[in-house]
Parts: C-alpha cells; structure tokens; sequence
C-alpha cells in the first residue's frame, strides 16, 4: 500500500515524510519545474503485534507495512489548473493520500499564498484535483462516443457511458468522486485504472506548531483530519526512545503522533489488521474490510487459498486474556472453526488448515 504525500511548496511535506519515517532528507528545498519522489516504507504501529510477540517469543515479529512517497513538484501554479500530465500519472499510482496543510508561522519561510490559511489551502489543491479528474471523465465519454458505432457490445458500451455521465455530474457540482455514495465496489473496482486523484481517501494533515490544532472542517467520506507538529516530530523521529519520551515531554506531546498517523493512514485505506503465530514468528497482516477466510488465507500463501479447509480463529482479545494458551481459548469456545466465507475481523487470530 502506497500513500501519497502531497501538498503546496512549503506546507511542511518532506518534514512530514522525515517524521513518519525516520529519514533525513533535506528540508526547505523547493521543487519546481519537475517532480521529485521520495519513498520509504515503513512498519504500522500495532500494540496487539507487540503483545503478541511477548506471549509468544517467536523469532521474528513482522508488522504489516504501509510505503510512503514524498511527492515534491506541486508548484503554486496549480491553481492556474497546471496539474501537468507526468505529475498526475505519479499521483495515479498511489492508494490514497496524506494531504500536508500549513497550520504553522514561520517568517523564514514563505507561503505560497501569503497568509496561514488551511481551509483555503485545502480548497486548492482539492479543486486541482477535481478538475484533472473532470478532464480524464471528458476524455473518456468523447472516446465512447465516438466508438458508439463500432462497438460491439453495446450493453457494456451504455453501461460504461453511465456510470461516466454520472461521474461528470458529480465533479461539476464540484464533489469529490469519493463521496459518490451510489457508487458500487464493482464499478470503483472497475474504476481503478483511471487512478481518479479525487476517488482515493485522503487524510488531511494540519502541519501545526501549537500543542493544539486549528479546527477543520472536511465533511467528506473516506477522508480525515489529523495535526502533527512535523518538525518537532521530524528532530524526535532521529532521537532513541528515551531521548523521544524526553523531548515529547518537553512539548507536551502526549503520545507518539507520527505513529498515530501511520496508524490513521492505515485504517484509511480500508484495511483491517490479522493475525498469524508460531514459534517462529509472529505477524500482522492486511486485509481489505469485508476480506473472508479465503481472502485472508490467500494473503498468507497461495497454497493455502488453493487447499483451504477451514480456519480456526481466535479474537486477539481472548487470546491475550488466556496468556497466548489456545488450550485455554479452544476449551471456553473461544476459538472457532470458520469456513471459507467467515468474514474476517480486525483482530482475529488466524490459523489456516488446508490440503494442497
Ligand atoms: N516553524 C515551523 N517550520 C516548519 C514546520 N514544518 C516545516 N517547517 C519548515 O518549512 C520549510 C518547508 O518544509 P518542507 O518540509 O521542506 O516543505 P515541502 O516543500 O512541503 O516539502 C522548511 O524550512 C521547514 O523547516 C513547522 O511545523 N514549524
Ligand atoms: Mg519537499
């Protein structure tokens, strides 16, 4: 899974990607005139892996891992509708994005647009978006109408003309794609080559130098607003914990933010957290909400989708409650045997039996 950082020239996106991910690259460099990628991947925060992996002393612990990109090249100019074509086709490619605002001053450091002011810096990049993503829509229904008469099948021909017309009117009244609500998973499934920028979830990041954020207001589906003090984040992410623990104190940073966001970013995308033990590791893995057994077996290895029996799972809670003892979990019921088509919940132990 890929997220996107994105943003205005100086809102604070580097410092961002230095924060969540423990990087050092430069900071203060402004990008024009080309795009720039930065990418890292990083381990997703899960309190229940590291309880886990107390109970179990496996030989490995392996977290489920989210990449993020770095993606300089946003000039100012976006707002004179200059989100140019290479840029959009890098943008396209990610699984959604952390949307960097500027909620800081900082006299050194010019914005783009003069003043502080999130809501309006949010409303720009989000109109660049809508209206790529109105361009591509245009494009597309000219394309079906001038192979109406060559097509063959012109069942899917008409069915594809609506669920474009239908994406262009949402866009022209200025929505982003993601809030269409009569939209099924098969025709987003089906969208998905499109890779529509206003389609993807989107967490909106105040870069913030208070304690205490800015409100926002962003009433949209699939999306989200966090805070960060990035900087300040960015210097803790280089420290050891007990320096971070320190430091954090100092500035009346309660918990680690950089982690909560991973975290955000995570459930954001949609995806839920299972889990694997053995002696030899211990292990979170990613599963769309609504992924079966099935799905989640297959996640694991091929060969246990090919030859799945059934599943025996345990809810992380049980299991931690018996001290890791599936003796203990199996003889109060509270490790079930599922078949195929159990839908898997966040948390769930799982292990798969299968006959291959
Ligand atoms: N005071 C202050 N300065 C910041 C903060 N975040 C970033 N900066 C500074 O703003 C400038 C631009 O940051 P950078 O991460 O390079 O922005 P980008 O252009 O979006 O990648 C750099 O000089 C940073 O040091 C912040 O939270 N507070
Ligand atoms: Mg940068």
């Amino acid at each position: 899974m890929r997220l996107g950082i994105i943003g205005l020239p100086s809102s604070g996106k580097t410092t961002l990607f230095n924060a969540l991910t423990g990087e050092a690259l430069p900071t203060g460099q402004l990008v024009t005139g080309r795009i720039e990628v930065h990418s890292a991947t990083v381990n997703v925060p899960d309190a229940r892996l590291d309880r886990l992996g107390l109970l179990f002393h496996p030989r490995k612990t392996v977290y489920a891992q989210v990449t993020y990109s770095d993606i300089g090249g946003v000039d100012k100019g976006v707002s004179e509708g200059a989100l140019a074509g290479p840029l959009r086709n890098e943008l396209a490619q990610m699984d959604g994005f952390l949307h960097v605002v500027r909620a800081f001053e900082n006299d050194l450091v010019p914005h783009p647009y003069e003043t502080v002011d999130p809501a309006r810096d949010v409303g720009i990049l989000d109109a660049e978006f809508l209206l790529s993503d109105l361009i591509a829509v245009e494009n597309r229904l000219e394309r079906l109408d001038q192979d109406r008469h060559k097509t063959a099948d012109k069942a899917t021909h008409a069915r594809e003309q609506a669920v474009f017309e239908r994406l262009q009117a949402h866009l022209t009244a200025d929505k982003p794609l993601r809030d269409m609500e009569d939209l099924t998973d098969e025709e987003i499934k089906a969208l998905r080559g499109y890779g529509f920028l206003s389609l993807k979830p989107v967490l909106i990041v105040l870069n913030t130098d208070q304690p205490t954020p800015p409100a926002l207001d962003y009433p949209h589906r699939r999306s989200g607003v966090a805070a960060i003090q990035a900087q300040i984040e960015a210097e803790i992410a280089q420290l050891n914990e007990e320096d971070a623990a320190l430091f954090r104190a100092e500035y009346g940073i309660e918990e680690p933010t950089a982690a909560r966001i991973i975290r955000r970013s995570f459930e954001l995308l949609g995806l839920l957290s299972f889990f694997t033990v053995g002696d030899d590791e211990v292990r979170a893995w990613m599963l769309p909400v609504g992924g079966t057994a099935l799905d989640a077996a297959g996640t694991v290895h091929t060969d246990f989708a090919r030859g799945f029996i059934r599943a025996a799972v345990t809810p992380f809670d049980d299991l931690a409650a018996a001290g890791g003892r599936f003796a203990e979990t199996r003889a109060a019921g509270k490790t079930r045997m599922e078949g195929r088509n159990y839908v898997v919940r966040d948390g769930d132990v799982i292990e798969v039996f299968f006959n291959v």
